[in-house]
């Protein structure tokens, strides 16, 4: 049925209730692709687990991501949908793919150095190679294109030639991804902290706005952004705090930056910071909604698991055959 269809793949940890740069940056994008190509959205629990997470947390927040995936607007019956850890080929395919990844590549990833800063007292081994199973999640399903946020672009970059070497060394295997990096929302930045990347697992809840959060919440949060000294709503050196609240508004009013700047011309940054809280509040309400009555119906859940899962697997199952062939494992017959 998909057979002439380009693949799409893309995932989105459960570390966290997700936030505007998961929303902005990646998930907000996946539904554009559905009618033209074959697309697999994951929740990706395995490399989640890369940090520590509450048993009972993650397994809780693995189903509330599947919710929110459909809550923003992505049809099951459209898309594969599946957690991960379902499908154990991800697993597989990353020691394969490990054995063709060097050392020193893992060693350059800005986001280990990063995560390994974060959680120096538990800087395991899964997390330096974690690089790798986002290669194997790609390369499984002979995916053509890949949308992700801008801190994602390294692995792609990583992915591609961890793919080239494979092909080079075991004969053509692989499907070479492209990025999908949107141009204005690939990195929503911390309102707290406006040089830093707006991340789910940041302990101060101000930096942060969830996709969940109320409109009250939403609003107070936006109040409180770090802008800087003066009073111009503009873009320019210094005012990246004003820069990523005209991008978040830009992104939900679709207005430009001559358009916003007219809009607050004589006004000040508390008129600004209200105005971009309460769009980002009201364009979200409608994904709280659904969120609210979907996250109740567990059955419903499991039921797009599991349909996800079967089918995400016959296609890694493929692309398993073609590895194990090409690498030289004996395969038991019948
Ligand atoms: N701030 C962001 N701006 C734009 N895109 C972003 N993404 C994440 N943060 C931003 C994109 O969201 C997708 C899913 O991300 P992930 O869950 O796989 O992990 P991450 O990139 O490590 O995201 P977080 O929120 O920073 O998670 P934690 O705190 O757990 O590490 C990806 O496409 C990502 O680019």
């Amino acid at each position: 049925m998909y057979k002439d269809k380009k693949v799409v793949f893309s995932g989105v940890q459960p570390s966290g209730v997700l936030t505007l740069g998961n929303y902005l940056g990646a998930i907000k994008n996946f539904s554009a692709f559905s009618d033209e190509y074959k697309c697999y959205y994951c929740v990706v629990d395995e490399h989640a687990i890369t940090v520590r997470q509450n048993p009972a947390e993650l397994r809780r927040r693995t189903y509330e991501t599947l919710a929110l995936y459909i809550a923003c607007g992505l049809d099951p019956e459209k898309n594969t949908l599946f957690v991960q850890s379902h499908v154990p080929a991800h697993a597989e395919l990353c020691w394969i793919l490990d054995c063709y990844t060097m050392f020193g590549e893992l060693s350059r990833m800005t986001q280990f150095k990063d995560k390994s800063q974060k959680n120096a007292d538990n800087v395991n081994a899964g997390l330096f190679t974690y690089p790798t199973l986002m290669v194997a999640d790609i390369l499984l399903y002979q995916t053509e294109l890949v949308p992700i946020g801008a801190d994602q672009k390294q692995h792609l970059e990583l992915t591609r030639d961890v793919a080239n070497r494979f092909n080079t060394v075991c004969g053509d295997t692989f499907v070479i991804p492209e990025p999908y990096i949107p141009t204005n929302t690939a990195k929503i930045m911390s309102l707290a902290e406006p040089a830093k990347k707006m991340s789910k697992s940041d302990e101060n809840e101000n930096a942060v706005v969830r996709i969940l959060d109320s409109k009250d919440v939403i609003i107070k949060k936006f109040k409180r952004a770090v802008t800087d000294s003066g009073c111009e709503i503009a873009r320019g050196e210094g005012k990246e705090g004003v820069s990523n609240l005209m991008t978040i508004y830009s992104a939900f009013t679709g207005k430009s930056d001559d358009e916003i700047v007219d809009e607050f011309n004589g006004k000040g940054y508390g008129d600004f910071k209200l105005a971009v809280g309460e769009t980002c509040a009201d364009a979200l309400a409608h994904v709280r909604e659904e969120f609210d009555r979907l996250v109740k119906d567990k059955a419903y859940l499991e039921d797009v698991m599991k349909k996800g899962a079967e089918d995400a697997s016959r296609s890694a199952a493929r692309t398993m055959s073609k590895v194990r062939r090409k690498i030289g494992f004996t395969e038991l017959k019948g």
